[in-house]
């Protein structure tokens, strides 16, 4: 059976476990508990040796880095298939993901570190804006960025956005991503997966203490939604 090595509150973890539920993978999971740095013990530095969840091994390959276990899983498990066929839909779905994944996910940081006064979560959200506008313009009328079915889009953005929603950005001045999220919600592998204000807590304590240890460049790259 798939082993999935992941923590549940690391945003690029939920990415990975959405998708395994949503396509009915069964899998084996491991906690890799971050907090207790179990990521630096030699047995998972042997799977992931730049220390990041998540990690899955299947019929004996091993695979890291999120968006190739999603490509992997897309492309292995045909059932309930996360990619469309057509051309235009597909370039679709790739644009939210990777929009999500390169221009949207760093701004996570500042809406956990950054005061109410500074620059900086001024910036955060003025840039958070232009992205949600983005992805009103790219889902239109549809249900989902690739029309009626969930993508592997919906799952890298929906990760994100409902990420910053809980961390205090003002979502609901973009209805049709508000309604959107609202959507992704009800599907069970959402409900299963989403943290709840504790977890939030938890998550915003955690990216603290790693900004107080450590340069907010290194932060960045390791807790990007
Ligand atoms: N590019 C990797 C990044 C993975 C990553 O940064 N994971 C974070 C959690 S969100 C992590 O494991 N941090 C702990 C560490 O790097 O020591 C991916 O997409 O899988």
């Amino acid at each position: 059976m798939l082993k999935f090595y992941y923590h549940p509150l690391s945003p690029l973890s939920r990415r990975v476990w959405i998708a395994l539920l949503e396509k009915d993978i069964p899998l084996t999971s491991i906690i890799i508990n971050l907090q207790d740095r179990e990521q630096f013990k030699p047995d998972f530095l042997t799977l992931n040796p730049f220390h990041h969840v998540t990690v899955i091994v299947d019929d004996g390959l091993r695979v890291l880095e999120s968006l190739a276990i999603l490509d992997y899983l897309e492309s292995k498990y045909l059932n309930k298939p996360l990619l469309p066929n057509d051309s235009s839909k597909l370039a679709k779905v790739r644009m939210a993901q990777m929009v999500a994944n390169n221009e949207l996910s760093s701004l996570v940081i500042p809406l956990i570190s950054e005061t109410e006064d500074s620059p900086q979560l001024g910036k955060a959200k003025r840039k958070i804006k232009r992205i949600f506008k983005f992805l009103t313009e790219l889902l239109e009328d549809n249900d989902y960025f690739g029309g009626d079915k969930i993508s592997l889009g919906d799952i890298v953005a929906g990760n994100t956005v409902i990420l910053t929603d809980k961390l205090g950005f003002e979502l609901s001045q973009f209805a049709k991503i508000n309604q959107w999220c609202d959507r992704l919600m009800q599907r069970p592998a959402w409900q299963q997966t989403q943290p709840n204000d504790e977890q939030i807590a938890v998550f915003k304590q955690t990216v603290q203490k790693l900004i107080e240890s450590q340069s907010k460049a290194q932060v960045v790259r390791q807790v990007k939604s």
